[in-house]
């Protein structure tokens, strides 16, 4: 029940002040008179003071109210987009109508398909169209930028990502590709304590590589092992245990090893057999940590290849490598344009 204290000159006033707000339903719960104002009492004024109450409306049905508003707001806007989207698609010639498919069946976001589709009627030429799809896909990846170690000027770097993305294959597979390919001295580093599994897969790579490993618990011990035994080292790696992307905890002590201080570059690896939403979430929650690199993994495993697309597009940062297998140390890639591009168009033996 809503109650309120009303106060008027007389009690008919009064009176008709709690109808005028509560409405004829009110009850009247109490009522007294008073003496206000006047000095010490002197020349008050008489009141009448009235305590009136109502049933307050049942509320329990708002929120649904709400939801259901909520919901036909949200059809409306479908109705209103899919009613664009079947504009657009209508108005497209049938090979185009065909591309714009293609794309969504890839999953490349709707905005960026129709996006391609519209840079493509610039010419009426169909060979022309191709290849202004085909410039577009290419600036869309963009050129990669793979690890870059110079002997006298260290480099450290973390791979992140959630958990059996592939961090610790791949730490193994580059390790391997700079000693065999480039002699440099390479040095492991796993953060990845929470299980001795973990630190086992790495050491039995760090064995066959023959380089040193070293297992820190948080960024002072990383920083102590920077400073001493890797001192003099190319590039070291560090290993990182995975995160759920939604397990704050564990994100928060990543980023407090993953900082700037320590690392020149964090290659955030993203499974392309994962579906675009959670890649996109997993980029998201991992941007706190400010990975400069992705690194595709998994390529393999995909069915859909739009993500790789999405990426080049909504985000500044470039591909690194891209993994399209378990064979440690064969199967890593830069990520060059003119070899992810066959994926998306649809010959990978291209
Ligand atoms: N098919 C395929 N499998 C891969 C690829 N990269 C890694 N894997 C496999 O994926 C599994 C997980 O790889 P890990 O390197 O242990 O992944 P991780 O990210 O270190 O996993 P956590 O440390 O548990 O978070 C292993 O079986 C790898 O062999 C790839 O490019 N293609
Ligand atoms: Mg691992």
């Amino acid at each position: 029940m809503k109650i309120k204290k009303y106060v008027g000159k007389n009690m008919q006033d009064t009176i008709f002040k709690v109808k005028a707000e509560l409405g004829s339903d009110a009850i009247i719960l109490n009522t007294r008179k008073f003496k206000e104002g006047g000095i010490l009492g002197f020349f008050a004024k008489e009141k009448v003071e009235v305590l009136a109450g109502v049933e307050e409306k049942e509320q329990n049905n708002r929120p649904e109210t709400n939801r259901e508003i909520q919901e036909i707001k949200s059809m409306l806007s479908n109705l209103n987009k899919n009613w664009n989207e079947n504009d657009f698609v209508r108005s497209l010639s049938e090979p185009l109508k065909k591309v714009f498919n293609l794309l969504l069946q890839e999953d490349v976001n709707e905005s960026l398909a129709r996006y391609l589709i519209e840079k493509m009627q610039e010419s009426d030429n169909p060979e022309e169209q191709m290849e202004i799809l085909s410039n577009e896909i290419e600036t869309i990846i963009g050129p990669p930028a793979p690890l870059v170690v110079k002997s006298d000027n260290q480099k450290v770097v973390a791979l992140i990502g959630p958990t059996g993305v592939g961090k610790t294959t791949t730490i193994a597979k580059i390790a391997a590709d700079f000693v065999q390919n480039n002699n440099y001295q390479v040095g492991l580093i796993t953060a990845d304590t929470y299980r001795i599994a973990a630190v086992q897969q790495l050491k039995t790579y760090s064995d066959i590589i023959n380089i040193p490993l070293e297992v820190v618990y948080d960024e002072n011990e990383f920083a102590k092992v920077l400073a001493s035994k890797y001192k003099d080292y190319d590039l070291i790696l560090l290993d990182t245990p995975g995160s759920s992307w939604n397990d704050k905890v564990q994100l928060g002590r990543l980023k407090k090893l993953v900082n700037k201080n320590l690392i020149d570059e964090t290659h955030l690896l993203l499974s392309l057999n994962s579906s675009k939403d959670n890649i996109e979430k997993v980029i998201e929650k991992f941007s706190e940590l400010n990975p400069n690199r992705f690194l595709l993994t998994k390529i393999d495993e995909a069915t859909k290849y739009g993500s790789i697309l999405n990426i080049g597009y909504s985000y500044k940062q470039p591909f690194s490598y891209y993994s399209a297998g378990q064979d440690v140390p064969d199967d890593i890639e830069v990520a060059y344009q003119e070899k992810l591009m066959p994926f998306i168009l649809g010959d990978k033996n291209a």
